[in-house]
């Protein structure tokens, strides 16, 4: 008979040290066996997010956070959403880490190492606001299938990279350049390695806007595993899934990108509004480009109490894809009367915007707040859902807030 295997000393002092303490009977523990507590992982801990965020999916992770999370002006790591296609890849070596720039529309492939871009490109660091498409989802009805986003599918963070067009300048494009598409180093959740989980772009004009870039600090560190870490492409105001995470290639296309999720239902919409469950054909959807305008209470959280005769200063961002919000109202009578709060001026291009109001109530009781922005063409949030589309993308219906005053 064959002697059971034992675990090897080198082993286990690995797994001693993940698990934090000693392993009693840890020599005769079989050989490849893992730990159950290494198999049920605290994504809290794991991902440096703030207990209170929401868990939607382990598989693959899909976090987000609430409301009040998102109080900061630009948000940390904390409360910064997850969300991922595929599974994260698991070994980044950020020291030889390079990206491959092909595709019908480079002169010449070429591949270009994460030292040359920090070295050789002048660096751009600016605040980006990244929405998923389908923040918001929930609220669907007849519902979409996906991750049932509330609100917190979104954040406003310091990206610091190089401009994309200065690397695609260096490379040489051809004319006839007409989108760009990203891969990236996490893997499709079936583990074929044939398939990519995710591969989305953007036409040219916006691959060349002076706020795209090729990141590598988020915040002013390291971006964090989960966030794309070593290297990660940004384009805010976009829908944040053409932003991709851990980027190995780009592939100049000189038609639209069709890599995985850029066609069918994904990340589309109706081109003409449908009703609500209507059955739509592919060739009827289009890509989201900029995303609409919203906006979202951050303070106080719902629930809160006051007593008569206070003041409450409710603050909150307020963002509208590639373009400005301009004008940011409030109601307290379920949207009969607006009235004005203040917004402040974006710190660059395609970041949110803060506001803020002072309310008084005039009598005891309960009330809700509903805020709503305008966009610089002058569009509002609208008050109750819009657009209902098969995969529940967009909705940027006016958040609410509940009070009561004693
Ligand atoms: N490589 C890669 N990039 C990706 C994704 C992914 O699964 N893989 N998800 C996209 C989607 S759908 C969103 S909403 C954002 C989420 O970014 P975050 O997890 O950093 O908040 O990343 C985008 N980039
Ligand atoms: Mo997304």
């Amino acid at each position: 008979m064959k002697r059971r295997q034992f675990i090897k000393k080198t082993t286990l002092s690995s797994l001693t040290a993940l698990i934090g303490t000693e392993i009693v009977f840890g020599e005769i523990m079989p050989l490849g066996y893992e730990p159950l507590a290494l198999q049920d992982p605290n994504p809290f801990k794991m991902f440096n997010k703030s207990k209170e965020m929401v868990v939607l999916n382990n598989m693959p992770w899909n976090i987000e956070a609430k409301a009040h999370l998102l109080d900061e002006k630009i948000t940390s790591n904390e409360y910064m959403f997850i969300r991922n296609n595929g599974k994260i890849p698991k070994h980044v070596d950020a020291k030889n880490w390079a990206v491959t720039f092909d595709g019908e529309s480079v002169k010449k492939p070429k591949t270009i190492t994460l030292q040359e871009l920090k070295t050789k490109f002048k660096h751009y660091t600016y605040q980006l606001t990244l929405e998923c498409g389908g923040n918001g989802r929930s609220e669907f009805d007849p519902p979409a299938k996906g991750n049932q986003w509330t609100v917190g599918a979104v954040s406003c963070a310091t990206w610091t990279g190089v401009r994309l067009r200065d690397v695609l300048k260096a490379i040489g494009i051809k004319n006839d350049a007409v989108y760009i598409g990203y891969h990236a180093a996490d893997t499709h959740l079936s583990g074929d390695p044939k398939k990519e989980a995710i591969s989305r772009g953007v036409p040219m004009t916006k691959a060349y806007q002076d706020e795209t870039l090729l990141a590598f600090k988020m915040n002013g560190k390291d971006i964090p595993l989960v966030h794309g870490y070593p290297l990660r492409l940004i384009a805010g105001g976009w829908p944040a899934s053409a932003s991709g995470k851990w980027i190995k290639g780009i592939s100049v296309r000189n038609k639209v990108h069709d890599g995985n999720k850029m066609t069918g239902k994904a990340y589309r919409v109706p081109c003409n509004p449908v009703a609500p469950g209507e059955k739509v054909k592919d060739e009827q959807m289009c890509i989201i480009e900029s995303m609409p305008v919203k906006s979202l209470i951050t303070y106080p959280k719902s629930g809160a109490m006051l007593g008569l005769g206070e003041k409450l200063k409710i603050r909150g961002h307020a963002w509208a894809g590639e373009l400005e919000v301009s004008q940011m109202e409030y109601s307290i009578d379920f949207g009969c009367t607006w009235n004005n709060c203040s917004i402040e001026k974006p710190a660059n291009r395609l970041a949110w915007q803060h506001f803020s109001a002072s309310i008084s109530f005039p009598k005891k009781g309960y009330y809700e707040i509903w805020a709503r922005a305008t966009d610089s063409k002058g569009i509002s949030q609208p008050m109750v859902l819009p657009c209902w589309n098969p995969k529940g993308y967009l909705n940027n219906a006016c958040h609410r807030i509940a009070i009561k005053v004693k």
